[in-house]
């Protein structure tokens, strides 16, 4: 069989057991790991797709579904923190607008990341939200096309900031970190709550022994407990918790140096690498019983958010003097630093092991697997979301706009006539079997669009998710 042929019997073969790839973008909302990674391909060379502006809103981060629709909470200062949760199309069009409102009618704002499930779009930790208002906060659930689910109206104060961001397990259990003001007085203790999805019923509340702050997370093990990096307070050092998942029972504390506003993220094996401890540029590595196994310095300042976990590396974005390093997740050594000087934030890993971050510098970057820099992206203001929806669009939001960008040569569409189709699979096969011939008998086209995985190579590996695509609509 001649190599056309059996790339083409491998295309067929596919079509056959085609499967579409998961959710979008899974952090914080579905992926109770928090790696940061993604089952999507992000754009080796990027171009603006769309973009829709927010007004006078700041948008949140943002969630994608398996569909490519972009979910995300925006809100409005000048309005007395009037919130409202947008769905756009994966074509940049605005679906539909739900307000978030109490159930006394008062406006609620949001920005954290909406988990997006099949049937239902979760909001956690809105909170009506004049200025220095302590006023109580709910988690609000609406069906897919917006209209209201449920309310979860516990009627505790707020913290300061609204940096909750709640996890869906497997079992539809919703777990939520909720923190306090302090600065209220009193004695309020943060907490985690166990939600019910299905109806917003409280399943357990945890409440802190001690006085810190809870940020993001928590995290949640394929051992069945939950793991939470807490923050200092005025009145108390930070703490790793580990919580039975099931009961909200306590099983071990760990005392912490400085803490975090970042949740940590799990492997496979259930370690834990530490955002900040045991000083706040630091990345420490501890089994799933709270024991060191190592911990890098990174030389910056702090480390500035979430860290990425894929292909046994850890991905840690640093504050100044910045970058991203990556590190041997076993060994915890330094094997590169991506963009050395940037004030790394929010990253994304691909299916490919692309990663793209943004950087307080305003500025979106995209690095390969093998620590390649394949592009800039200057934006407008500081991110607040980014995330990778289908065919290689990478979201981008912050205080003015949504932002998409996607490969100059759209994915699957090879003979390039702006459709996906039949038409498309004698040039794929041509493009990975033979590429001078296929730079002949399609001058006008970009091979690149071949390269579905966007790896950066045509070939073999290109055939799951051309299929994928080209079945799909
Ligand atoms: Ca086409
Ligand atoms: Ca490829």
């Amino acid at each position: 069989m001649s190599k056309r042929a059996s790339i083409l019997a491998g295309v067929l073969l596919s079509a056959l057991s085609a499967r579409s790839f998961g959710q979008g973008w899974p952090m914080r909302g579905a992926d109770v790991r928090n790696r940061c990674t993604s089952s999507n391909v992000g754009p080796r060379n990027a171009a603006v797709a769309w973009r829709l502006s927010t007004g006078f809103g700041r948008s949140g981060y943002v969630s994608v579904d398996s569909q490519g629709t972009v979910v995300v909470g925006v809100y409005y200062p000048s309005w007395m923190y009037r919130g409202e949760l947008w769905s756009v199309s994966r074509s940049g069009e605005l679906l539909w607008v739900s307000p978030l409102m109490d159930s006394v009618g008062r406006d609620l704002r949001c920005g954290a990341a909406p988990i997006v499930s099949a049937d239902a779009i979760y909001l956690g930790w809105a909170a009506y939200d004049p200025a220095g208002s302590v006023e109580a906060v709910a988690m609000l659930a609406f069906r897919r096309d917006g209209r209201e689910l449920w309310k979860y109206e516990p009627q505790i104060p707020k913290e300061n900031g609204v940096h909750q961001f709640p996890i869906l397990a497997h079992d539809g259990t919703i777990y939520q970190a909720l923190s306090t003001k302090w600065t209220a007085g009193g004695d309020e203790h943060s907490s985690l709550i166990a939600l019910n999805s299905a109806n917003g019923t409280l399943m357990w509340r945890w409440v802190s022994p001690h006085r810190d702050t809870f940020y993001a997370g928590p995290v949640l093990g394929s051992n069945g407990n939950l793991y939470y990096q807490s923050d200092p307070s005025p009145f108390e050092q930070a703490w790793l918790y580990c919580i039975d998942a099931t009961t909200g029972t306590p099983l071990w504390e760990k005392y912490l140096n400085p803490g975090t506003h970042e949740a940590p993220t799990l492997d496979d094996e259930d370690n834990l690498y530490l955002v900040g401890y045991p000083y706040d540029g630091w990345c420490t590595k501890v089994d799933a019983d709270g024991n060191e196994l190592w911990r890098y310095n990174t030389g910056s300042n702090v480390t500035a958010a979430s860290f990425g976990y894929s292909n046994g590396k850890v991905y840690v974005p640093c504050g100044d003097p910045g970058g991203v390093h990556v590190l041997n997740a076993v060994t915890g050594q330094l094997i590169r630093v991506l963009e050395p000087g940037r004030y790394a934030k929010s990253l994304v890993i691909d299916a490919s092991g692309n990663v793209f971050f943004w950087s307080t510098e305003h500025i979106v970057t995209a690095y390969d697997a093998h620590g390649t820099k394949l592009w800039e992206f200057p934006i407008f203001a500081g991110l607040h979301g980014i995330a990778l929806g289908r065919d290689g669009d990478l979201i981008l939001s912050n205080n003015y706009e949504i932002v998409c960008l996607s490969p100059v040569a759209p994915i699957a569409d090879v003979n390039c006539d702006g459709s996906v189709n039949g038409f498309d699979v004698d040039p794929f096969v041509l493009a990975i079997s033979d590429p001078e011939r296929f730079a002949e008998a399609y001058p006008a086209c970009d091979i690149e669009a071949a390269d579905t995985n966007q790896d950066g190579s045509i070939d073999g590996h290109d055939i799951e998710r051309f299929v994928t695509r080209l079945t799909r609509d």
